[in-house]
């Protein structure tokens, strides 16, 4: 049965309304139950958009688990949001294919996408070609080391317009702007801003944002999607007041 949710075409269609979206990230391998069961009545209860699901390894075999836990709790759309063509499970709705823009990595640019087509194409999940662009946040973060690539520097917000003009013309549909997991510095709103003006394509901003403030500034600044991990890992009562700075700037 084809995935009858069309996530993409609700956000393409949010966007054009201006209204902007929150993405909780769930790590399986970083996941404690207990935060876990918090995070989840929370976005329920505040409208979260979106939940993300991934990581860089995912070693514990959690994924299916987590999958199952949280579509017993809501109908907030889970995306995956895999480090590898191993992060697959029919049990999402929807998945972030991923093409790592930034880098030159050719394993992770294509080659990791021929392996994963077939299951991808009997599969009832949403397909969601994502330009994939690793910003430096300050410390080394596992995406990078995984990835085996540099990450664009934070200060060349036209090496990243560049990147992402460039996928966009290769057909993309989405441009994911990412610090990685646990970044110092998030991705900076000037890049955000000459990011968000270039291209027309719903533009995904994560990587160490901690604050509603940050939240707020990087909406401001042209994000359309913004992802949270760690911060609300730790305490998942950011939620709230992270999901009110998106939701007030819903028409
Ligand atoms: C990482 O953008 C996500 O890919 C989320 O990062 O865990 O630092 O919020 P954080």
């Amino acid at each position: 049965m084809l995935n009858d949710k069309h996530i993409y075409s609700n956000l393409l269609a949010a966007k054009q309304r201006g209204e902007k979206k929150l993405a909780i990230l769930f790590d399986p391998d970083k996941l404690r139950l207990q935060k876990m069961e918090q995070a989840l009545e929370l976005a329920v209860d505040c409208g979260v958009d979106y939940f993300f699901i991934g990581g860089s390894l995912v070693v514990n075999n959690m994924l299916d688990a987590v999958l199952t836990r949280i579509r017993e709790q809501c109908s907030i759309p889970m995306i995956l949001f895999p480090g590898n063509s191993f992060q697959l499970s029919y049990r999402a709705d929807a998945i972030l294919f991923l093409s790592l823009i930034s880098g030159r990595n050719p394993e992770l640019l294509i080659g990791q996408h021929v392996i994963s087509a077939p299951f991808l194409k009997m599969s009832p999940l949403e397909i969601i070609s994502t330009g994939y662009m690793l910003i430096d946040g300050g410390v080394q973060t596992s995406v990078q080391y995984m990835s085996n690539t540099y990450p664009i520097p934070a200060h060349k917000d036209d090496i990243a317009v560049c990147t992402a003009l460039a996928g966009e013309m290769l057909g993309l549909k989405m441009i994911y702007l990412d610090a990685g997991s646990g970044a110092k510095n998030p991705v900076q709103e000037s890049m955000i801003e000459a990011v968000s003006g270039a291209v027309s394509l719903p533009l995904i901003v994560g990587g160490g944002i901690r604050t509603p403030e940050k939240v707020a500034a990087n909406l401001d600044a042209g994000a359309d999607v913004v992802v949270v991990g760690n911060a609300v890992e730790k305490d998942p009562g950011l939620i709230r007041e992270m999901a009110k700075e998106v939701h007030s700037r819903q028409s």
